[in-house]
């Protein structure tokens, strides 16, 4: 047994014998691809102030911090979306969500909202040779429509590009509770089959409403409905006892499984994009880490998701991969502190500022919402650094085609950044529109202009300055990282460029 699946082992006991076996007796060692390796790891609700290396002082995350020590930081690095499914979206196809109008935070039930017939990034990478996979949080919807989870599930993420998947489908809090391996519930017991739904209860089945006394997580806004393990969750369902998963080993299935895949493919160039649950709530770590942060399940999920990626940083090391593996590491949206559960994170919060300097967090039009961690690391070519380029997730599908040699892509969002990327040119992109729960904001330069939108400018829920006004802002992002000072009065003229600017490239907006 390797050493790998021994510290597995005496870890985890909890895990399946299958999971177990897992990335077992891969061999050491390989000579490098001509083209490098490439792993997406997207955090899920990480903030900007929520990482050491981005300033953090009162949380330490030494891996999240191992790949800037020998990468490149962006301080202006951006998803195109305050929530998941828009976010994850533009990662996916290099399209802006607002031209999607399903791309909106979708439940567990949805079919997949990507276009089969569509470029998508893992396609792109199949075409130049790549073997790809996508490991982890998805959220992109699966099927055509009233999926039946007790069969192979089609379309999947293999009819988008990745050829091998393990998955949950939609959200931590979000039924069904399952893993989904390539369209196919894993560990699903056919004499006890998966109902799933969104509108009512099935008959018999406890909720979280109605049935407190068998919850260890308390929801504190919504996730009242059916009870997995001990949580209350968003949605109904029924059945599948012996495949639903339990929070806290899920950090070690995806890793396992990740681990798995690169160890099948390490003499090809591969693509994975790997998808951590944390600290998206339900907050529900490993005991390894429940405690450790001082900061209640929040922290203690960032520590569990920073050693997740320890992890897959040292497998690289084993295997003589990490010299030509480009990592690109990043959130699909800004940090929120209550988003639903009693988990104790306002109150012990202390003096922490997920946010780091930045207005806002998930859902919000400032940059607390899509400005986020940011890290791009391939030791082999890139220098190690900081660079203050603007850059956008959305940007990896035409940047991606120029690393590999492919042509130019067409009619795509996507700009090509790669020289930023890789730290040869401090320049980015020029503008960037974004998208928070209630309308588009646009930056342009150190600018920022965001439209009115109705609604509660701060949500007493969420604890979020969420960017909703009555009247234009106008930001100017050098002079006022925070945005705290409306400029729009006084630069009239300026409101009024940008206001067109956005009219013109927010074509086809759906929203
Ligand atoms: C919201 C949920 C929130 C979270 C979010 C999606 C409630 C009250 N809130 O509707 O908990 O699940 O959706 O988060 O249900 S995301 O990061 O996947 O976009
Ligand atoms: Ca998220």
């Amino acid at each position: 047994m390797t050493k790998l699946s021994f510290s597995a082992l005496s870890a985890f006991s909890a895990l399946s014998v299958g999971t177990l076996a897992l990335a077992a007796g891969c061999a050491d060692k390989k000579s490098p691809n001509g083209k490098p390796n490439i792993i997406v790891i997207l955090a899920d609700d990480l903030g900007y102030g929520d990482v050491s290396c981005y300033g953090s002082t009162t949380i330490r995350t030494p891996n999240f911090d191992r790949i800037a020590a020998n990468g490149l930081r962006f301080t202006q690095g951006y998803s195109t979306a305050a929530t998941s499914t828009p976010s994850r979206f533009s990662l996916l196809t290099g399209m802006y969500p607002w031209k999607n109008t399903r791309a909106k935070i979708l439940p567990g039930d949805a079919p997949l909202i990507v276009d089969t017939a569509a470029l998508t990034l893992p396609k792109l990478m199949k075409q130049a040779g790549y073997v790809t996979a996508a490991v982890g949080k998805w959220h992109l919807g699966l099927g055509s429509g009233n999926a039946d989870w007790n069969a192979v599930i089609r379309p999947n993420p293999a009819d988008v590009g990745y050829e091998y998947s393990y998955i949950m489908a939609a959200t931590n809090d979000r039924v069904p509770c399952v893993y989904v391996e390539n369209g196919r519930v894993d560990g699903l017991d056919l004499s006890d089959p998966i109902s799933v739904n969104y509108k009512e209860n099935f008959e018999g089945e406890p909720t979280g409403k109605l049935n407190p006394e068998l919850l260890k997580m308390h929801p504190s806004h919504g996730h009242d409905m059916s009870i997995v393990n001990g949580v209350s969750r968003i949605g109904f369902m029924k059945g599948g006892k012996a495949a639903l998963w339990t929070d806290e080993t899920m950090a070690d299935v995806f890793l396992s499984h990740a681990k798995q895949f690169i160890c099948d493919n390490k003499d090809k160039p591969f693509f994975l994009y790997f998808g951590l649950h944390q600290p998206h709530v339900p907050r529900v770590p490993n005991e390894r880490f429940a405690g450790k942060s001082g900061m209640g399940p929040r922290g203690d999920a960032i520590l569990e998701a920073d050693w997740e990626v320890g992890q897959l940083l040292d497998y690289l090391d084993e295997l003589g991969l990490a010299e030509n593996t480009l990592i690109i590491f990043s959130s699909d949206n800004g940090p929120v502190v209550d988003d639903g559960y009693k988990d104790q994170a306002v109150e012990l919060l202390g003096d922490h500022k997920p946010a780091g300097p930045l207005r806002g967090g998930k859902y919000s039009l400032f940059d607390g919402g899509t400005r986020v961690p940011f890290i791009v690391r391939w030791p082999a070519e890139v220098k190690a650094g900081v660079s203050e380029a603007v850059v956008c997730q959305m940007d990896l599908t035409a940047s991606c085609a120029a690393l590999v040699g492919l042509p130019p892509t067409q009619n795509l969002d996507s700009q090509n950044v790669l020289e930023a990327l890789l730290g040869k040119s401090p320049k980015g992109r020029n503008e960037l529109i974004i998208e928070g729960s209630s309308n588009l904001a646009y930056r342009e330069g150190n600018w920022v202009l965001i439209p009115p939108s109705p609604g509660q400018a701060y949500s007493p829920l969420t604890g979020t300055d969420t960017g909703r006004s009555p009247d234009y802002q106008l930001y100017n992002l050098e002079a006022d990282l925070g945005q705290q000072t409306n400029l729009a009065a006084s630069e009239p003229a300026r409101v009024e460029a940008m206001k067109a600017a956005l009219e013109r490239l927010s074509v086809g907006n759906t929203r």
